[in-house]
């Protein structure tokens, strides 16, 4: 069923399990609307835009040329900080970080009915970050990954406690691979978020494909 992206009452994004991230670490800009087509045929359910060192002007430059495809799909389209760019562009949501401007100001730029979700590595800050009102929440780095260097690995020991405690999707993060899926799903996971490994496979699609089937929901 196709995803009301203009209907606030819609959470039926919430049932997404696999979480894509187009990178700019990995993702030449003009590489962003192909590796979204084939996240999307290979079932990623959710899309971000993550450009860590690209102006607001480039970063509107890609979520444009990436919109229409997601949109067309009924795939969330999120932006990586730019809340303003996101607002502009008329993404469906924003993602914030521990350190950015907080789950309400995210919200008051994007609007009603857009996502607002935050990046947790504890569970005191996914408690948190529930409470603040974030829509879902990332949690991790599970692993310790260069996709996001620098921040410690949290391991899979409170996945199942995160789970226990907040009701909002909890999406697992950090250094997931298809050799440690089962462990981490093991360990509770429902939902993923996969950067590298899922942007460096050879067939993306196939990739997708074969995560998002192996995720328990
Ligand atoms: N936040 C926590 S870990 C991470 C982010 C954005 C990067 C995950 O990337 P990868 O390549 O799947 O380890
Ligand atoms: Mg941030």
């Amino acid at each position: 069923m196709a995803l009301l992206l203009d209907e606030p009452a819609s959470a039926e994004w919430q049932s997404r399990l696999l979480y894509g991230i187009l990178d700019t670490g990995y993702l030449a800009p003009e590489d962003f609307p192909r590796a979204a087509r084939e996240l999307i045929a290979g079932g990623a359910g959710i899309l971000q835009i993550r450009a860590k060192r690209q102006s607001a002007a480039e970063i509107e430059g890609l979520a444009l040329a990436v919109h229409p495809l997601t949109r067309e799909a009924g795939v969330p389209l999120i932006l990586n900080d730019f809340a303003e760019v996101a607002a502009a562009v008329g993404c469906e949501g924003v993602h914030v970080g521990q350190d950015d401007a907080g789950v309400a100001r995210a919200r008051a730029v994007v609007g009603p009915g857009k996502i607002v979700g935050k990046s947790t590595h504890s569970v005191a800050q996914a408690v948190a970050a529930h409470a603040e009102g974030a829509d879902y929440i990332g949690f991790g780095p599970l692993y310790a990954t260069p996709t996001k260097p620098g921040r410690p690995a949290i391991g899979l020991a409170d996945i199942a406690e995160v789970h226990r405690l907040v009701s909002i999707p909890i999406f697992c993060i950090g250094g997931i691979k298809r050799s440690n899926l089962e462990e981490i799903c093991s360990a509770g996971a429902r939902r993923v978020v996969i950067v590298s490994e899922m942007l460096m496979a050879a067939d993306r699609s196939l990739y997708a494909s074969e995560v998002a089937a192996r995720l328990p929901g």
